[in-house]
């Protein structure tokens, strides 16, 4: 299988780093949705990152399907904790990270346009979702024991990490590092795995 899209997309990296995780082989290509749009359109004309286009010719996209695959493909090898509870815990985190991280996103998009075409009150609206977001992240990091569900790391902890370190690259001020202290402390111990430190984000 071959992973297409840059390593700077959130969704890109937590792709590459469950493949690794999970001993999942594949290429990948390192193309970009805005510089490289043709190219990227001939491999999905959807044009959207990840894509993930198996040896038979599927194309897939959107990272939380892609993993779901991954997962099938390297079961019983897995970062889903297997027990309901925990289960729902995991995706339910996944969720907040993915909320976070497509709310920074939006700002950034926004901040592109010209100053006269952006909104203030949508700006607003954004800032303060991705504010419950992260806060709420946080309580979990800080909660951890020593992962976000337990002894395990699961797919949460992969989101999170880089979703954080997306955040922090790119628009800081919209999750400062000073307010989520445990996020910050939980993605470095993250960061320092090998299947991270071999999967840098830009
Ligand atoms: N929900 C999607 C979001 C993917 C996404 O928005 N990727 C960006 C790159 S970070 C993209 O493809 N942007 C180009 C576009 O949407 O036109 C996922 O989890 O994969």
């Amino acid at each position: 299988m071959h992973l297409v899209g840059m390593m700077d997309s959130p969704y890109v990296r937590r792709v590459a780093i469950t493949m690794r995780l999970l001993g999942v082989a594949h290429s990948h290509d390192q193309v970009s949705v805005f510089r490289h749009m043709d190219r990227f359109r001939a491999i999905n004309p959807v044009i959207k990152a990840p894509t993930l286009a198996l040896d038979d010719g599927t194309v897939m996209m959107d990272s939380t399907l892609i993993i779901e695959l991954l997962e099938a493909q390297a079961s019983p090898r897995s970062l889903m904790p297997a027990a309901l509870a925990q289960k729902a815990q995991a995706l339910s985190l996944i969720g907040f990270a993915l909320a976070g991280c497509e709310k920074a996103i939006q700002i950034e998009y926004e901040r592109k346009r010209p100053e006269a075409l952006r909104y203030a009150p949508w700006l607003e609206r954004v800032q303060a979702q991705a504010d419950a977001a992260f806060a709420h992240l946080d309580r979990a990091a800080g909660a951890a024991r020593p992962w976000l569900v337990g002894e395990t790391m699961t797919q949460a902890d992969v989101t999170l990490a880089c979703v954080w370190a997306y955040a922090q690259l790119v628009t800081p001020d919209v999750a400062p590092a000073a307010r989520y202290a445990a996020i910050a402390a939980h993605a470095a111990r993250c960061e320092a795995l090998p299947a991270f430190r071999e999967t840098p984000l830009a």
